[in-house]
């Protein structure tokens, strides 16, 4: 009995920590909501607790205290009067908890990201202060202290957005724009993922956040503006134009202006590649550039079984140096 209660056991509590649990709290909102969820789970716990042993004292009890318990007080009070008043109180107290209006988090100036849901990635777009926009893929990183807007939209099929440290599910619907409001809190790195099945490679559709001290994000935000740094005369780069990477990938300052595929200006100081499958070092370029379709299958890059091992190294140095 005790095993097989335990593998379920076990399955329950993976979702309890980890980079993306949503217990984590690291915004002002999701603190109220996991803060809100345990004071449910405590309070259903105590509840059915009292619920067994009630049971228990009615099916084996004394037969004094199964009179008592026949009685019509303790009908209309546990049967009545005490799930009115409970579900009340915690009705208010959600109301006063999860007041949204009101949040005051949301004043001040926001940092607006654009997020469009892709087959099967994630387009991330900064705005920043001066009006401009720049690309990334598969990575959010704000700062902590600043409330974040999301614009979620979709390029395709219906996605849904969760980031669950800071913020709820939110879908991605074609022809409309969604909002995902959140203040964080906690600086680290999380994990997010496409919670709504969009085809193919849905499953392997996730993406890290990165929340930084407010320097840290200034330092960032500069680096992420600035133009690739690649010399004219990089055979890799040749490589990469040779084998119309270019007609896909962006990589800003260089004559690959391709947008159908994530913007590879600084991929390589991301923390992932393919959202969120291999890590952006010189063996995840490689593996991703030698059997992507084999690693995330139906992804909308073409194979390229044609790149031998010289190439496959020397782009994957390229990439790399992408910072
Ligand atoms: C027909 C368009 C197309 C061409 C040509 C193409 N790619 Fe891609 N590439 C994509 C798409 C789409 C993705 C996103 C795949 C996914 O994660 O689902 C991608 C993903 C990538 C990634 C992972 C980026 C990230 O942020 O996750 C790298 C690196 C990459 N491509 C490099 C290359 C290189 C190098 C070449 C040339 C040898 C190339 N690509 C040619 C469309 C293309
Ligand atoms: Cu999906």
């Amino acid at each position: 009995m005790l095993q097989r209660l335990t593998y379920p056991l076990l399955v329950s509590l993976c979702a309890c920590a980890g980079e993306q649990s949503a217990f984590s709290g690291y915004s002002e909102g999701a603190a109220r909501v996991a803060k809100l969820t345990w004071i449910m789970v405590g309070g259903g716990g105590l509840i059915l607790l009292l619920v067994v042993v009630l049971t228990a004292i009615a099916l084996f009890g004394p037969l004094s205290w199964r009179q008592k318990l026949r009685g019509e007080s303790v009908v209309i009070g546990l049967g009545m009067v005490f799930p009115v008043v409970v579900l009340t109180a915690l009705l208010f107290y959600g109301f006063v908890l999860l007041r949204l209006e009101a949040a005051p988090e949301f004043s001040g100036e926001m940092l607006r990201i654009e997020v469009v849901g892709e087959q099967w990635w994630w387009r991330v777009i900064y705005h920043h202060p001066d009006g401009s926009t720049t690309e990334s893929a598969n990575e959010l990183r704000f700062p902590v202290g600043q409330p974040v807007e999301l614009t979620l939209t979709t390029a395709d099929v219906i996605h849904s957005f969760w980031l669950p440290a800071y913020g709820g599910k939110v879908d991605m619907i074609p022809g409309r724009t969604n909002y995902l409001r959140f203040l964080p809190t906690h600086p680290g790195v999380t994990r997010g993922q496409c919670a709504e099945y969009c085809g193919g490679a849905h499953a392997l559709m996730a993406f890290y956040a990165v929340a930084l001290s407010a320097e840290e994000f200034v330092q960032w935000r500069a680096r992420e503006r600035a133009n690739a740094v690649v010399a004219a005369d990089d055979s890799a780069a040749q490589t990469f134009l040779a084998n119309g990477c270019g007609g896909c990938h962006r990589v800003r300052g260089t004559p690959a202006e391709g947008v159908i595929g994530p913007d590879l200006t600084h991929v390589g100081s991301r923390l992932s590649l393919g959202a969120g499958i291999l890590s952006a070092d010189h063996q995840g370029f490689r593996d991703w550039l030698a059997r992507h379709q084999r690693i995330k299958p139906e992804n909308r890059m073409p194979a390229y079984d044609i790149l031998n091992d010289a190439e496959l190294d020397s782009l994957a140095a390229y990439l790399v140096a992408l910072k």
